[in-house]
């Protein structure tokens, strides 16, 4: 038996209990609160590699790894001694810098797609600057994207959106102008036919398609066979361009990303987390041709005061060298397999329900009995019986992802020490509930 006696929240209660006062819900992202899976949040006090310890001194082995940047690992040491340094130099410039030169050489020759590429500050910058710049490319103004992907906060993309949208039940954010959505058209993910509908309904209008190419933000559901092939067909056939949104997937999937990993080049693609080590990094970038009508190349505006500033820089660069070593996808890969086979595997053990499954450092469970190929799939999974379990792995020292629409991330610091613990929790909690 794993034990939850020692299991202590007094501390974190009191600090959250103070921050609802501070902030909305007391919290700087909504899908930290746990609010589709109860109790509060803990508080964390500090990381390190596959850990988290919170403010009354609980010990965590971690699957969300902020979000996804602790792919080598919290406060690898490699980072953190070069963030040491570059802090000497000065924490922003708003200037040019080499470093900038360097991160951006990387993700060019990691990811297929990409011949130029601009740094920005966060994924939904990345997300909302290339929707800007495919409209621009194109002159039209409707987009495609799927039920349940999310691509960060911005108006447009507020339709059917997936993670904390999701997670709150909320149908769409008000504030957010009918103005602002009716361009943006939405499909049932994996769902060629109606994208193709789509096309045919509205002609000559659709600037592009965005996509999360593994979705994450549903929980984990990927593509089925000849989905993405068809996408590329689809859109190179109207004259519209196919975006990946690989601010999660990217350098995850594969150091190429998901691009690399299915063979299917895209347009333009956004990329986040793991390009910043854990420092506010986006990115988007693409084609020499589309790139260059950004500002100011190209007459498509969008700046930032921190953008490309040296010190995110620097974390990114050491982050990627970590992770182009041989073997590092290998082992992402084997690790994350045998948490998901063996959390499906004493799930079925059990007497529950489950589908799910892993690519690389990315993994997924439904308590369902059907497939799950979209957001509606998803949706019908039992959200209560996911609650429960979290909240039992979370006493037994396992820290899941506080929404069932959200996907599970491993790491370089994970051992299998890690994973046999996991699911000797996941075996004592599942019989449970
Ligand atoms: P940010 O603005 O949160 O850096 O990135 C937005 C974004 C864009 N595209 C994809 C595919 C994403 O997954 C995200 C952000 N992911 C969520 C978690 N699924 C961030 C966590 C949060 O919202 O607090």
């Amino acid at each position: 038996m794993v034990s939850t006696t020692s299991f202590k929240t007094a501390k974190s209660e009191e600090i959250f209990s103070a921050a609802q006062k501070l902030m909305p819900g007391g919290v700087s992202s909504p899908v930290r609160a746990f609010k589709s899976v109860g109790g509060q949040p803990i508080v964390f006090d500090h990381v390190k590699g596959a850990y988290i310890w919170d403010v009354d001194g609980n010990q965590y082995i971690d699957y969300v790894g902020t979000w996804g940047p602790a792919i080598c690992g919290h406060a690898h040491p490699t980072v953190i001694k070069a963030l040491h340094e570059a802090l000497e130099q000065g924490t922003s410039f708003g200037a040019p810098c080499a470093l900038e030169n360097v991160l951006a050489e990387m993700v060019i020759d990691a990811v297929p797609s990409i011949d130029i590429v601009r740094f920005v500050n966060s994924g939904t910058e990345a997300c909302m600057s290339v929707l800007r710049l495919m409209r621009a490319f194109t002159g039209r103004d409707k987009i495609i994207k799927f039920e349940g992907c999310y691509h960060g906060h911005a108006d447009m993309f507020l339709v059917k959106a997936g993670s904390g949208v999701a997670t709150l039940g909320l149908p769409d954010s008000p504030g957010v102008p009918k103005s602002a959505t009716n361009n943006t058209l939405t499909a049932p993910y994996n769902d060629l036919e109606t994208v193709k509908k789509l096309f045919a309904e509205n002609p000559d209008q659709i600037a592009g398609v965005i996509l999360e190419p593994v979705v994450g933000n549903s929980g984990f559901v990927t593509p089925e066979a000849g989905f993405l092939e068809g996408l590329r067909e689809i859109t190179r056939e109207h004259g519209a361009l196919l975006i990946f949104d690989e601010v999660m997937t990217g350098f995850r999937i594969s150091y190429g990303g998901a691009q690399e990993k299915f063979g299917v080049t895209p347009d333009l693609t956004t990329l986040g987390k793991v390009i910043g080590g854990g420092l506010p990094v986006g990115a988007y970038g693409g084609r020499a041709d589309i790139m260059s009508m950004v500002a100011p190349a190209g007459p498509m505006y969008q700046a930032g005061t921190l953008s490309g500033n040296p010190l995110a820089m620097t974390a990114g660069i050491k982050t990627l060298e970590l992770l182009r070593k041989p073997g590092t996808y290998e082992q992402l890969d084997r690790i994350t397999k045998k948490l998901s086979d063996g959390l499906l595997k004493v799930a079925k053990e059990a007497g529950h329900e489950v589908t799910g499954g892993s690519i690389s450092a990315m993994f997924g469970m439904f308590f369902t009995g059907q497939e799950v190929h979209n957001y509606n799939d998803a949706k019908s999974s039992d959200m209560k019986k996911f609650a429960r379990f979290h909240r039992g792995m979370l006493e037994r020292g396992i820290y899941l992802a506080p929404s069932q629409f959200e996907a599970g991330f491993t790491s370089l610091a994970h051992t299998d020490e890690d994973i046999d613990k996991t699911l000797a929790a996941a075996k004592e909690v599942l019989s449970a509930i």
